[in-house]
């Protein structure tokens, strides 16, 4: 099914057949709008290359085209159904999965709605300024790709709320708008989506650890037994992937420029040369990657149970597990910090349904460390990059109430105050990364210190015009 641009909200979910609903969306949308001009990005231009939904198949989705901002169009797109869909996990294994929500889960599935709705607009907030200091226009127009992105993740929430959780839903949707990522009053609900995207390097490791986040989570609301979130998730995963790999060229190409600098100054301190030095690529990765893993949740978890139990959420990738998808007599074993050590307890495998999924996603990171090791070594530098410990500087979770070296070694609190600035940006980091931070706009043209990517997007060179200023 090909999709209407001409409907002043873009749908394959028949939008025009539900009046009500139409209405609805239809007033929400200058507030969405509203919160755009005041909290997207805020580089203003002519047009940017992007590429925009056109149909939810296997091949072709996607259109590329330079588009004014004011006119892009945000649209509400599900993947198509399948009419023979069962329930794939939990007490309700086999039966015919929901297309409207059960009574008794109306407030779970809500809440893990507006959980994930909150995270989209969030993220454009954190990036909200990064515009005014790109690299190259090709990061530039990377970057309003991911915003415009995570505005439809957001649109498509919204739709979820609108169409199935009435009076509630609607002001579920009307509040995702008003909390606002670092407000002190009305923060975003998760702890990542408070802290700062304040530079490129940020913004490269947003998108490979704290997105990644999003491929696991909306993997597990693919599985769920409510097949409109199951189908607006699959979606949206097919968009994720270019902001996933944004993160991982964006990270590969400051290693490789990191490294010719040091082979070309003979140093490890390439600061005064305009590069990052590894140690603090090493600093920001330590950062990003245990802010992301308090997005899991805690390991041990009884949300997590019921949500399985119900159908609500399954795990990654559910019907390539070779189990009973119930799990109700299996076990699991968690890392626990018992008398100062670490030891390993086993517990219900349903309680660990966060450590499972945090496991999926730790496997997946490790891929990107190697691809820049891969880099570093072939400069013939010997000081890899590496995942500190999941017991790392953690917020959330078993590991909140312990100070956990990089290596996984418990210290106490003088010790962590003591090596901090070791292990995580110190502010004499962030400042100098921030010192980096000048635009770059001239097409063909890159800053000082991040190498140029190796091709362009949709075929295009590098040098292409990919955004007009004004
Ligand atoms: N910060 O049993 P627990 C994305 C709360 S990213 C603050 O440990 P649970 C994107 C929790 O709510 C994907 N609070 O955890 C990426 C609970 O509160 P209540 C976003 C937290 O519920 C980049 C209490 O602590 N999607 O898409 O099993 C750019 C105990 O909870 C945090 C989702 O997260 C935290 N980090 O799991 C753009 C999917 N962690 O009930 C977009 C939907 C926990 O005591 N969300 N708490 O008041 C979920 O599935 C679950 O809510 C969580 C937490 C996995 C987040
Ligand atoms: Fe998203
Ligand atoms: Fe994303």
């Amino acid at each position: 099914m090909s999709i209407d641009y001409s409907e002043k909200i873009p749908n394959n979910v028949d939008l025009a057949g539900d009046r009500k609903l139409q209405r609805a969306l239809e007033s929400w949308q200058p507030n969405f709008l509203d919160w755009w001009k005041t909290m997207g990005p805020a580089v203003p231009t002519e047009d940017v290359y992007l590429r925009t939904a056109v149909d939810v198949g296997q091949e072709g989705w996607a259109h590329f085209g330079h588009v004014a901002m004011e006119e892009y169009r945000w649209g509400v797109f599900l993947s198509e159904r399948n009419p023979d869909r069962r329930i794939a996990f939990g007490e309700q294994k086999g039966e015919p999965v929901w297309q409207q929500v059960p009574g008794e889960y109306r407030a779970d599935l809500q809440r893990l709605i507006v959980i994930q709705g909150d995270t989209e607009p969030a993220s454009v907030e954190q990036q909200r300024r990064l515009g005014e200091t790109a690299p190259s226009l090709y990061d530039l127009r990377n970057l309003f790709q991911v915003n415009v992105e995570e505005g439809r993740h957001l649109w498509a929430m919204v739709y979820l709320l609108h169409a199935y959780f009435g009076r509630n839903g609607r002001e579920e949707a009307e509040a995702l708008l008003q909390r606002n990522s670092g407000d002190l009053d009305s923060p975003r609900i998760l702890g990542a989506f408070n802290e700062e995207t304040p530079d490129w390097l940020s913004f490269y490791m947003f998108t490979y650890f704290t997105d990644r986040d999003g491929k696991y989570q909306l993997g597990t609301l693919k599985e769920s037994a409510f097949d409109p979130l199951s189908r607006t998730c699959e979606f949206m995963l097919k968009e994720e992937a270019h902001h996933m790999f944004v993160g991982t060229t964006g990270i590969d190409r400051v290693v490789t420029r990191t490294c010719e600098l040091m082979r070309e100054h003979d140093t490890v301190d390439i600061a005064p040369h305009g590069g990052i030095p590894l140690d603090v690529l090493q600093k920001y990765v330590n950062f990003h990657y245990s802010v992301s893993l308090d997005l899991f949740g805690s390991e041990q978890s009884t949300n997590a149970a019921n949500y399985f139990t119900a159908g609500l959420k399954g795990r990654w990738q559910e019907e390539r597990r070779g189990d009973d998808h119930r799990l109700t007599d299996d076990s699991a074993s968690i890392v626990v910090v018992r008398d100062g050590q670490m030891g390993t307890d086993e517990v219900s495998a349903l309680l660990a349904l966060n450590l499972d999924l945090q496991g999926e996603y730790v496997k997946d990171c490790e891929n990107g460390l190697k691809r820049w090791n891969r880099v570093i070594e072939k400069a013939g530098i010997e000081t890899p990059l590496y995942l500190p410990h999941v017991g790392f500087n953690r917020e959330v979770g078993l590991f909140a109430e312990h100070h956990v070296t990089p290596a996984g070694r418990l210290v106490g609190t003088d010790a962590w105050e003591a090596e901090r600035d070791r292990w995580l940006p110190s502010d004499a980091d962030r400042a100098h990364v921030q010192s980096l931070m000048r635009p770059v706009y001239e097409p063909g043209k890159i800053a000082g210190w991040v190498a140029p990517p190796v091709s362009g997007i949709n075929g295009r060179p590098f040098d292409y015009e990919y955004v007009h200023l004004t």
